[in-house]
C-alpha cells in the first residue's frame, strides 16, 4: 500500500486520551496495510529521553528530540503517531517548522482539566493536588492549546472507536491513504 509518511501529532492534558486513541488507529491503519510506528512515554521518557524532566526546558528538549526521531521514521516511510501532552505551542512549532508542511498533522485531543481530572487513570492528578507532584500540567504548569490544528477530536464526545475513525477519514480525505 503506497501512503504519504507524516507525523500525526496528538497533544492534549494529561488523561485526555492520546495514547488510547493512537492504540487504536494504529490498530486500523495496520489492517489498511500501513506501516506505522508510535512514540509515546513508554519508548521515549523511558529510553531517549530519560535525562529529561518536566520543567519547561525538559519538555522542550523532549518535544525537539521526539520531533527528530518522527523526522527520521518519516525519512524512512513509516507514519509516525505520537502522543505526547507537548503543552507549549512554541515548541510544537519549532516540530512543525523541521518538516515539509504536509508531513506535520497537528491533532489536538481536547478534553476540559475538569474531566481528565475525573477520569485520572494513574492517580497523577490527585497526587498533584496533594501538592506531590510539583509542576503538573493543568494543575500548576501551563497547557496551551492549538490554535489551528489540522484536527480537533473532542474526547468528551466521541468514543476511542470514533476518535480514530476521525483520523482515518482525515487522511483519506486528505489524501494520505
Ligand atoms: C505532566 C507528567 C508530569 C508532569 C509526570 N506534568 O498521564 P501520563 O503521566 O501517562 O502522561 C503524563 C506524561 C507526560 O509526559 P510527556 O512527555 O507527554 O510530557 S511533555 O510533552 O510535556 O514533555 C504523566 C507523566 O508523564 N507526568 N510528571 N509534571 N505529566
Amino acid at each position: 500500500n503506497k501512503h504519504k509518511s507524516a507525523v500525526l501529532w496528538f497533544t492534549g492534558l494529561s488523561g485526555s486520551g492520546k495514547s488510547t486513541i493512537t492504540v487504536e488507529l494504529e490498530r486500523k491503519l495496520y489492517q489498511l496495510g500501513i506501516h506505522t510506528y508510535r512514540l509515546d512515554g513508554d519508548n521515549i521518557r523511558h529510553g531517549l529521553n530519560k535525562n529529561l524532566g518536566f520543567t519547561a526546558e525538559g519538555r522542550s528538549e523532549n518535544i525537539r528530540r521526539i520531533g527528530e526521531v518522527s523526522k527520521l521514521f518519516i525519512d524512512a516511510g513509516v507514519l509516525a503517531l505520537t502522543a505526547f501532552i507537548s503543552p507549549y505551542r512554541d515548541d510544537r512549532n519549532l516540530v512543525r517548522a523541521l518538516l515539509p508542511s504536509n508531513e506535520f498533522i497537528e491533532i489536538y485531543v481536547k478534553c476540559r482539566l475538569e474531566v481528565c481530572e475525573e477520569r485520572d487513570p494513574k492517580g497523577l492528578y490527585k497526587k498533584a493536588r496533594a501538592g506531590e507532584i510539583a509542576g503538573f500540567t493543568g494543575i500548576d504548569a501551563p497547557y496551551e492549546a492549538p490554535i489551528s490544528p489540522e484536527l480537533t477530536i473532542d474526547t468528551e464526545k466521541l468514543s476511542v472507536e470514533e476518535a480514530a475513525q476521525r483520523v482515518i477519514h482525515y487522511l483519506l480525505e486528505k489524501e494520505y491513504l
